[in-house]
């Protein structure tokens, strides 16, 4: 498809407005803390949106993902439809691997699934083998898709994502979706040359399809190690956070780190301050985040997914808590624990919206501080 001629931006730049550099999302991953949390799901786009299933009837996930002007559209889907706070580009943590030529699809309810798992030193000496720079070549749909939907945003901000070494790799050594993630927590003791190598071309490819998304134009970047949570502190140490360093390295926009069941890794997953704001699940309260976290990381999260089939109040009530702890943080996004689920009632989430965008926190407790 073609680009076609820009829609009217979602949010339009006002004349002198700073853009979406300014916006509420940018300015908390940065630090600042405003009278309320800026507010977005993490997989807000797809499988929960009337819209989005009946744009894709027919099609192929990773077709959709390499079609510029669908990923733009299914991006912007949730952004007219709840008003949240940021987009996230509409895409998988697998679409560089297929740009690399890595031969993997998505089945549907399962997940990404590859024909060719990478277990044996051969397997690896044949993917590492691949240059990293055909992913920037081979990206162009991705640009293009992300130049068409910062244009149709407007103010409201873009974050691009990346799948972290780790989890690209469960995937990846196990051949397809997997709870523990044994072979390839396996392969770091069992052949810790194999695993570095493995776990340092998929940080190089992960941070190729980052700087696609920052190239044209996303403001923020979020690199999802879904899994970490499998791993022990010392494993997470000495094989997963210099990749994920890698894969994070030399943006300049603000950088957001989360996995699932980390509550013993966050002082980690702040990478030494390369990581501006750590995700944190329906777990770990807030508070207690951010004082491992300390004065100078932004909090992201913690609404547990369970709770959207909840009754209203019940809801709100968990809501407004979780506000109240992350106000601990030196600022805070609010977003779920771990993804939208999709048999979620999207009007939920756009009440949720609603109910952050009404709070002043300054006024509920009688002031600034
Ligand atoms: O046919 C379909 O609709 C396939 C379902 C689907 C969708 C909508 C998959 C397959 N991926 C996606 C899009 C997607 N994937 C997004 C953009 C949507 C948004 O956030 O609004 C994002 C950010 C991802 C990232 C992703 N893919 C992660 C990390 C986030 C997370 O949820 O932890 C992971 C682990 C994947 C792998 C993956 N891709 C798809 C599925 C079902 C899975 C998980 C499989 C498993 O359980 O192991």
């Amino acid at each position: 498809m073609t680009s076609s001629a820009p829609a009217t931006p979602l949010t339009p730049t006002a004349a002198g407005a700073a853009g979406p550099a300014a916006s509420a999302l940018v300015r908390a991953l940065r630090g600042e803390r405003d009278v309320r949390p800026p507010v977005w799901f993490m997989r807000q786009a797809g499988r929960s949106l009337p819209e989005y299933r009946e744009l894709r009837v027919g099609t192929r996930m990773l077709d959709v993902c390499l079609d510029p002007a669908l990923a733009s559209e299914i991006t912007l889907q949730p952004v007219r439809r709840h008003g949240v706070d940021a987009a996230i580009f509409f895409s998988d943590i697998v679409v560089p691997l297929r740009l690399a030529g890595v031969d993997v699809v998505i089945e549907p309810g399962r997940g990404p699934v590859f024909a060719n798992p990478v277990r044996s030193v051969a397997d690896v000496d044949r993917l590492t083998a691949i240059d990293p720079e055909v992913v920037a070549e081979a990206a162009a749909p991705i640009r293009e898709a992300v130049r068409l939907t910062t244009a149709a945003l407007g103010d409201t901000p873009l974050i691009g994502f990346a799948g972290a070494p780790f989890t690209l790799a469960a995937y990846l050594v196990e051949g397809g979706p997997s709870k523990e993630h044994l072979r390839a927590r396996a392969m770091m003791h069992a052949d810790p040359d194999s695993w570095h190598r493995l776990a340092g071309w998929l940080a190089q490819v992960s941070h190729a399809f980052l700087t696609a998304q920052t190239d044209a134009g996303a403001s923020a970047v979020q690199l999802f190690d879904s899994w970490a949570g499998s791993l022990s502190v010392a494993d997470y140490r000495a094989f997963i956070a210099p990749h994920s360093r890698v894969a994070l390295d030399g943006f300049t926009v603000p950088r957001i780190h989360f996995g699932v069941g980390t509550a013993h890794l966050l002082a980690d997953m702040r990478l030494d301050g390369m990581a501006d704001t750590v995700g944190v699940d329906w777990r770990t309260p807030l508070d207690e985040a951010a004082a491992i976290l300390g004065a100078d990381t932004t909090v992201q999260g913690n609404i547990d997914p369970a709770l959207l089939a909840a009754p209203w109040p019940v809801l709100e009530a968990h809501v407004r808590g979780i506000v109240q702890r992350g106000r601990a943080a030196r600022a805070h996004v609010l977003n779920l624990g771990h993804g939208v689920p999709p048999e979620t009632d999207p009007t939920v989430l756009t009440r949720i919206v609603e109910l952050v965008h009404g709070l002043d926190l300054d006024a509920a407790v009688g002031g600034a501080e």
